[in-house]
């Protein structure tokens, strides 16, 4: 390609060609000149916000030229790519991350502090980009820094919705949801408006026959709908690799806004058929761990499937190789199932608008695609109506059938003395209506199934998927235990701490092989070592405080035990066994006599997270503790001993003042329901201890850091079958300290008992699913385990420090690692010159 354009214009190229700084002076020119060009704005207009503009303006320079580097070099050498289809990417603030991954984050604080800013003030300006509900869009986040760190040549692909998760108010106790609408003044992406494509929804299947008098299908009419292509750079920690992540928004295509409607006066009408189009990226829906079955929502996900399909088919068909290679160049990972119809649609791609034979389109399709599960909450799993698919994506409906009976022929076959096979593993439910498991669906069209982590994927093969493991042999089944960036939840979230570990470890290679964390255990006797994390734990904490008085108004003692439970609200991650117990504090301290209040270690209760709109449970839960707090903090018999703060609108960035400063954190889930959890590793890897229930990676971690590091209370995974029977068949008794709580409840002690009725009543009468109630003792005895472990502060250091440093396994590097070794079969590509 080179070749082809002459010497001269080369040269003329080649020597205005854009370069990256490096130096102070450098970035304060460019600042400058985007402040005063790009922004029209002047040194005597540059607020805080206009100096965030110019400081990601001038980073965004520097990562485009890496990045056009990288797409080129990449182009060039043709080798196998990985793309990471996911409806959520919950990437949060870019511009920290960007200066600390090029290495000139100094350079720039100089740089403003030089024109007047502070560049904490300046960072704080940003919008998080909240494209998520909770782990599954952070995960896809941190995979998209590791595939780029590693240098492994990716593409994610997700929509752009104009509306991310909601941010969340409390008001008079009650969540209450503000829209999250984010996009103006992005710096970060890239509207590609030459990069389109025409997405068909409706209409009909027709068939026809070809030259060679072969039968084939061509769906025809319904209506069309415009994807086009929005950029993010993706730099990688330390390396030039920039790789790309491609989100598509709707439009209406210029067809659609009828020109003729319009001309005619029938404005109404055509302005309807655009707004009806562009409503399909407009908003991101708001469930964590579960599905409602929407249309809009079915939508949503062929739009997004189709358009990078055609996307990733295109490519291909550039490098005019034979489509038996296309597994050879491309690799799928599915995250979930919410893009399983992509299979569905590179199958109909083969064989009806390039002419492929079934069986060759379906071998090239299972060795392109690897699915993802992150949960087996059974309201969690997809199923789509038939007459609803039918009715929007018609071909796609008889594919999959298609794909069904080839499946459950073969099935028949294998097992000819099982009946009761076939309905269980058919894609089809025989319900009113039938319905599509789209999770089997996936597993089928796939070459490689994995959890999350191990007790989760091994929850598959014993149960979901079980028929599966018998159909296809255990190797298609696998796990990766999941992991998340070092450099974010590190480096960016605690840069104290990963400077003392950098000035132990002579630099900060571990950010980049983060089991060369194990080198700082043998400094855990090292006195000044020891002082210098026990103040950096202090500063943290002391920075959260400072938060919370900022936003509730609240001062909490940062001497206090700091024990936090932050991530979405949901019955089976049981906020309210927290809160239960938090009440029981309370109401032991107000039963205690002045010389027992001395032996109290002072605590700070602090929660965070987001309901789903509709959850109305969930939404009950976050009133209780509002309500709570309002008592327990006003109470001047408590007084320090105990404080209730419930930090609204958790989100990344507030993730990462949070995760720094825990004790303890509480990762609590009923045994058996958590895919993995990622936050525990978060504040693991921060120096925090952590309570958990032996349930998701929590086992792992503890196989890591050591049991005596970690404090495991309740009921195992394999027992919630029986005791769940056993609520209902053997009676239920109460946990007599819950009763104790509950009675509390009901004297109005936090506000109306009705408002909390559903709560109690779901444990005491309705056959307590989450084993609240089992759990409950539990849980109180290992939290006073937790106060008198806390009381040795010396012992309580050595067991953050020896946690951190056996936290290497966690590394979402050594995930990506893994995925592309044993499901992608992959290699890293070196974009330097
Ligand atoms: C969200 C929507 C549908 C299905 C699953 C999710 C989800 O967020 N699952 C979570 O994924 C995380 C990443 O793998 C896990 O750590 C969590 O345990 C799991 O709940």
């Amino acid at each position: 390609v080179e070749a082809s354009i002459p010497e001269p214009l080369r040269e003329a190229w080649r020597k205005h060609s854009a370069t990256e700084f490096t130096s102070k002076e450098d970035f304060e020119k460019y600042f400058v000149r985007h402040v005063e060009t790009t922004l029209a704005r002047s040194l005597y207009n540059c607020d805080e916000l206009a100096a965030y503009s110019g400081t990601a303006l001038a980073f965004r320079d520097r990562l485009i030229i890496e990045w056009n580097r990288t797409q080129q070099r990449q182009t060039f050498t043709d080798q196998k790519r990985v793309y990471y289809l996911s409806l959520e990417f919950l990437m949060g603030r870019t511009l920290d991350n960007a200066m600390l991954n090029v290495g000139l984050k100094d350079v720039a604080r100089d740089g403003l502090n030089d024109l007047g800013f502070r560049i904490e003030d300046v960072i704080n300006q940003e919008h998080d980009a909240a494209l998520g509900n909770g782990g599954l869009g952070r995960l896809a986040a941190c995979f998209m820094d590791s595939m780029a760190t590693l240098n492994y040549p990716a593409w994610g692909y997700g929509l752009r919705y104009r509306y991310g998760i909601f941010k969340q108010e409390i008001v008079n106790g009650y969540q209450v949801e503000i829209p999250d609408y984010w996009l103006d003044n992005n710096p970060w992406e890239f509207p590609r408006h030459e990069i389109t494509v025409d997405i068909q929804f409706y209409g009909n299947v027709k068939k026809y026959q070809d030259e060679n008098g072969r039968i084939l299908n061509s769906w025809e009419d319904g209506e069309i709908v415009q994807a086009i292509a929005y950029d993010v750079p993706i730099p990688g920690y330390g390396t030039k690799t920039t790789n790309n992540l491609r989100l598509w928004s709707s439009k209406a295509s210029s067809g659609e806004f009828d020109f003729q409607k319009f001309n005619a006066g029938d404005y109404e009408s055509a302005v309807a058929d655009q707004q009806r189009a562009e409503t399909i990226s407009a908003v991101l829906y708001p469930n964590d761990n579960l599905e409602r079955g929407k249309e809009l929502r079915l939508k949503q996900q062929y739009f997004w499937c189709a358009a990078s399909l055609f996307d990733i088919v295109r490519r291909f068909k550039k490098t005019k190789r034979a489509w038996a290679e296309f597994p050879d160049q491309v690799a799928i990972q599915l995250n979930d199932t919410h893009p399983t119809l992509a299979i569905v649609e590179l199958q109909r791609i083969l064989i009806d608008m390039e002419g492929l034979e079934w069986d060759e389109a379906w071998s090239i399709v299972t060795k392109t695609f690897g699915y993802t599960n992150h949960t087996v909450l059974p309201e969690a799993l997809e199923k789509w109506s038939v007459p609803l698919m039918q009715n929007l994506l018609p071909r796609h409906l008889q594919i999959i059938y298609e794909v069904n009976l080839f499946f459950l022929q073969s099935v028949e076959k294998r097992f000819p003395n099982d009946r009761d096979i076939l309905s269980r593993v058919s894609i089809i439910e025989e319900s009113h209506p039938k319905m599509v498991r789209m999770a089997y669906l996936a597993i089928i069209g796939s070459h490689k199934v994995n959890g999350v982590a191990e007790l989760h994927s091994d929850l598959l093969k014993s149960t979901l998927f079980k028929d599966f493991v018998k159909i296809y042999g255990p190797d298609r089944f696998t796990n990766v235990t999941n992991g998340i960036t070092p450099r974010r939840w590190l480096h960016q979230a605690n840069p104290r701490l990963s400077a003392l570990i950098a000035e132990k470890l002579g630099g900060y290679d571990f950010l980049k092989d983060l089991t060369l964390l194990d080198k700082i255990e043998v400094f855990v006797d090292d006195k000044a070592f020891r002082e210098e994390w026990a103040v950096i734990k202090r500063e943290n904490k002391l920075r959260l405080a400072r938060h919370i008085k900022a936003t509730t108004g609240y001062d909490v003692n940062p001497n206090a035990l700091f024990d936090v439970q932050v991530k979405r609200i949901h019955e089976y991650k049981r906020q309210q066994l927290n809160i239960f117990g938090v009440i029981h504090r309370y109401l032991s301290i107000k039963a205690m006599s002045a010389e027992e209040k001395k032996k109290v270690v002072p605590r700070v209760s602090i929660f965070g997270g987001k309901a789903a709109p509709g959850y109305w449970m969930a939404k009950t839960i976050i009133h209780l503790i509002n309500n709570v707090a309002d008592v327990v903090n006003k109470d001047p018999e408590v007084g320090d001993l105990l404080k209730v703060i419930f930090i609204a609108d958790y989100n990344v960035s507030k993730a990462e003042i949070i995760c720094p400063a825990s004790d303890i954190s509480e990762h609590i889930s009923t045994a058996g329901t958590e895919g993995s959890g990622t936050s525990n590793m978060k504040f693991v890897l921060n120096g925090g201890l952590i309570i958990g229930t032996c349930d998701g990676a929590n086992i792992e971690i503890t196989r890591e850091i050591g049991e005596q590091n970690i404090f495991l209370f309740g009921n195992l995974a394999e027992d919630v079958e029986d005791l769940r029977h056993r609520h209902f068949y053997g009676g239920f008794k109460l946990d007599p300290q819950l009763e104790r709580v509950f009675d509390a409840i009901k004297d109005n002690m936090f506000g109306d008992k009705t408002d909390f009725a559903a709560l109690t009543s779901s444990i005491e009468e309705h056959g307590d699913y989450y084993l609240v109630s089992d759990d409950f003792n539990s849980y109180i005895t290992t939290h006073e385990m937790v106060d008198e472990a806390f009381q040795n502060q010396e012992e309580w250091l050595a067991k953050s420090i020896t946690s951190v440093a056996r936290m290497g396994f966690f590394s979402m590097d050594r995930v990506t690692n893994e995925y592309a070794d044993s499901i992608w079969n992959v290699e890293p590509l070196d974009v330097t010159d």
